[in-house]
């Protein structure tokens, strides 16, 4: 063979998995649309796991709640249906309480704060994971969560015998003590939700406003910065530890690169969204200071009670969190 040749099959032999290698498949479910930031963070992650492992593992995104619906997909991986997925943490605040730190009203008002929370709440998060068989890859936070309205308005008055779009139980909640009455829709169908009248408002961040086009009836979106809920990416151990030491050291490597990149990503969408909200005709302020005053002793209100229920874990997080300031 002259030397020539030898470059060409060695480049073949590097750039494709061994033929004695198995070739791993995972599948990943996640209950949000292709197009949406997080889902396009998971595609690069997939292609840089794939790249990474020289087609050892191939993960295979299945988003818009094909493979499971949003709220199933933990359970789903956790029994082994699927072998990894993404799903907004607060969906899972029946079995793990301390999942819901990220959706208290009021306590996270920048990316610095978020990522210090994430800080104080993954130790916990890792520990219930891996108690039910699960490996968290990554977590991605969605913009900061505003209210958007049909109608201006003025006090938690102008909400009583509304209806409100909710998509976990912190919505519920606020929903609850505004006195409308609380309408889960999950994130694709708000488009079809609001067209056909089912709600008149909601608490979501800009960019799924954008993504949704609320704008034929939303008018009005307030910047009220309630909380900064986070996706997490994760997997069954079994199918991880199935793994090689080198592909897994390339998701993990993977995951690391697509954590930083999606937080960076988050934080640009969080402020081209809310100019296109504007762009599109909303109205785009801040509620009256009374208003505010009023959110923030809901807020407080939404806190103590959550303390209370969760407990221990909560101070866990809690106490470092505003000593910590
Ligand atoms: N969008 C998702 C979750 C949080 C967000 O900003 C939703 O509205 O369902």
């Amino acid at each position: 063979m002259n030397m020539q040749w030898a470059v060409v099959v060695l480049a073949g032999v590097l750039a494709q998995p061994c033929l004695a290698q198995q070739v791993a498949r995972w599948q990943l479910a996640t209950g949000y649309r292709v197009d949406s930031f997080h889902t396009q963070n998971i595609v690069q992650f997939a292609g840089d796991v794939e790249q990474a492992t020289a087609g050892a593992l191939r993960i295979e995104v299945r988003p818009n709640n094909t493979l499971f619906k949003l709220a199933e997909i933990r359970q789903a991986v956790q029994e082994g249906k699927v072998e990894a997925g993404e799903a907004i943490m607060t969906s899972m605040v029946g079995e793990i309480p301390i999942a819901g730190a990220d959706a208290i009203p009021f306590v996270v008002h920048s990316y610095s704060d978020a990522r210090r929370l994430w800080n104080l709440q993954r130790p916990l998060i890792e520990k219930h994971f891996a108690a039910r068989g699960l490996k968290p890859l990554y977590v991605v936070p969605w913009p900061p969560q505003g209210l958007f309205t049909s109608q201006p308005v003025n006090s938690g008055a102008d909400f009583r015998g509304t209806r409100m779009r909710t998509y976990n139980q912190s919505t519920v909640r606020i929903a609850e003590m505004l006195g409308a009455s609380p309408v889960d829709v999950p994130m694709v169908e708000v488009n079809q939700a609001l067209a056909s009248r089912k709600v008149d408002s909601m608490i979501t961040s800009a960019v799924t406003g954008v993504e949704n086009r609320v704008w034929d009836q939303i008018g009005f979106y307030y910047g009220i910065n309630a909380w900064f809920p986070k996706n997490i990416v994760f997997v069954n151990v079994k199918a991880f530890d199935a793994l090689p030491a080198p592909s897994q050291e390339a998701v993990n490597q993977a995951a690391a690169r697509a954590e930083a990149r999606g937080w960076a990503q988050s934080e640009a969408v969080a402020n081209e969204s809310t100019q296109e909200l504007q762009r599109r005709g909303i109205k785009v302020g801040r509620v009256p200071v009374s208003f505010e005053a009023e959110l923030k002793r809901l807020g407080e209100k939404f806190s103590r009670e959550w303390v209370k229920s969760v407990g221990t874990e909560a101070n866990l997080i809690f106490v470092p969190y505003y000593l910590q300031r």
